[in-house]
């Protein structure tokens, strides 16, 4: 079947496209489709992931999925968090700017005076939505230590200063491949994205 993917944010569509192609789905974005891209007005991850499906899947008339994701450092109580994108001011060309995005995360933290390690986590809420306005959520998450100065250039967003508990290098230093790795032993996935799709897989695909 079809299936809309409801992001403008392209690191998120190639993971999302990555994680889709063992089932034969065939995804299309919102931003190929020119979608609008909906305020995200939610008070929460899942919240958000639900109004941005839900605006897709009605304005296309196919399901929608939408991911909406953040990164939660514990010394700064959970930001950037929902946040997470609007961290990045916008650079000259439009673009957002997560290397200004990574100097406010650790700015931040040497104001808060706290010491390392800088434990944190990242969250990936995910929502399938019907064009009748039926949704379904899930959500996964995976934690770690951020490190500074960045690490790595593949990725997008945080990925350079996010080092997953157990592995040594950062997700900025990772393929795709291994960043997004669904093991076929069914044991958990390494990233948020990859687990919240484990659970969305289960029990939808
Ligand atoms: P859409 O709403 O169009 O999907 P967005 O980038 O605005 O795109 P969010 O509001 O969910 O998406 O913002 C999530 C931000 O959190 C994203 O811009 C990244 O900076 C960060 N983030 C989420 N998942 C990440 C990941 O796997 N690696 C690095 N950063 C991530």
């Amino acid at each position: 079947g079809r299936l809309i993917i409801a992001t403008h944010n392209r690191g998120k569509l190639w993971e999302m496209q990555a994680l889709l192609k063992p089932y034969g789905i065939e995804a299309v974005s919102a931003g190929e489709l020119g979608l609008p891209e909906p305020e995200e007005t939610g008070a929460t991850f899942i919240a958000n992931a639900e109004l941005k499906a839900r605006v897709a899947a009605q304005a296309a008339r196919l399901p929608a999925l939408a991911d909406d994701s953040g990164l939660c450092v514990d010394a700064l109580d959970g930001a950037p968090g929902l946040h997470s994108a609007r961290w990045a001011e916008l650079a000259p060309g439009g673009a957002r700017d997560f290397a200004a995005a990574i100097e406010r995360v650790e700015r931040a933290l040497r104001e808060t005076g706290a010491a390392p390690p800088y434990r944190a986590h990242f969250v990936s809420a995910l929502a399938l939505a019907w064009p009748d306005g039926t949704t379904q959520v899930f959500e996964g998450k995976v934690h770690g230590t951020l490190v500074f100065p960045p690490r790595g250039t593949k990725g997008f967003g945080y990925d350079p200063i996010f080092l997953p508990d157990g592995l040594s290098r950062t997700f900025g230093e990772m393929m795709m491949d291994e960043k997004q790795a669904i093991p076929p032993d069914g044991s958990p996935a390494l990233s948020h994205r990859a687990r919240g799709f484990q659970v969305f897989a289960r029990a939808c695909l």
